[in-house]
């Protein structure tokens, strides 16, 4: 009996220890719980719980799109613009090809090369063995613990296909779609997919041919899209303004939703 209360005490005592550590900013122990929650340790979501009740407010956004779109390269860029504001940058890769291929997971990890030094960017490929929908929850469950941690963006890559990344798009507060010239097919079915969640539309490689026609074909459908070219950057701090914008018009209509209830007695 005795045993056995001194260690539930010594479980709490680690509970909240870990817990501090999250929330000085400490790395190891942010990979060390995300991969707990990935393997839906009761441990690990004991700390989270224990997290949720104080978290920073940080803006999450997703970047979703076909392989090859570009979206790291557009997220590398982003990071960079982040990070110039002074803003502490968490990255989650949620890219379901990566453990089939190793290729995507390689390519992204030469793309973000130069901020994998700075100790204010953290990065994750995400991961899961759970059940269907796991990798959804683990990915939500990860944004909160960034949170915890103090970062103030946080960064879902997703590709833009299946059930599993229209559930990861239900993390984001907001969604970024990146296109590129001369995925025509791809243009056509995102349309009916995954085009329809996203708030931005970005047509990235605005430096090659066909990235006129992509735009004006997707004016006629989506109200903010924007050109980029993100292995030079041009775009960036449009794209930046865009997203920036959409979390405010979100903030507003947060609180507008907010003042209405209270209005109503609910
Ligand atoms: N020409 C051109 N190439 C780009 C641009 N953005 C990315 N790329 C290239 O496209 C390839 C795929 O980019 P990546 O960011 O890995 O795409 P992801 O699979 O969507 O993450 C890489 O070789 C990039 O260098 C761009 O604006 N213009
Ligand atoms: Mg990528």
């Amino acid at each position: 009996m005795c045993g056995s209360s001194l260690q539930t005490r010594r479980e709490v005592g680690d509970t909240l220890t870990l817990a501090d550590r999250i929330k000085a900013g400490e790395v190891r122990t942010v990979s060390r719980l995300i991969t707990l929650l990935e393997n839906e340790d009761p441990g690990g979501v004991a700390i989270l719980r224990l997290l949720v009740s104080n978290l920073h407010r940080a803006a999450v956004i997703g970047i979703t799109g076909y392989p090859g779109a570009g979206k790291s390269t557009v997220i590398a860029q982003l990071v960079a613009a982040y990070r110039r504001r002074g803003m502490k940058v968490g990255i989650l890769a949620v890219d379901i090809s990566s453990p089939v291929t190793g290729g995507a997971l390689l390519g992204d990890r030469i793309r973000m090369q130069e901020h994998t030094l700075d100790s204010e960017v953290y990065i994750r490929s995400m991961a899961t063995r759970g059940h269907q929908g796991g990798l959804a929850h683990a990915t939500s469950d990860a944004t909160l613990v960034l949170e915890a941690a103090g970062y103030e963006v946080i960064l879902i890559e997703t590709i833009g296909v299946g059930q599993n990344e229209v559930d990861v798009v239900d993390v984001a507060h907001t969604v970024v779609a990146v296109v590129a010239p001369g995925l025509g097919d791809e243009v056509q079915a995102m349309k009916a997919g995954l085009l329809e969640v996203a708030h931005i539309v970005v047509v990235n490689k605005g430096d090659l041919a066909g990235s006129d026609t992509a735009l004006r074909d997707l004016r006629d459908w989506y109200p903010t899209v924007l050109r980029t070219i993100a292995t030079t950057g041009e775009g960036i701090p449009e794209l930046v303004a865009a997203i920036a914008e959409h979390q405010r018009l979100r903030d507003l209509q947060g609180s507008s939703a907010r003042l209405m209830r209270k209005g109503t007695g609910f």
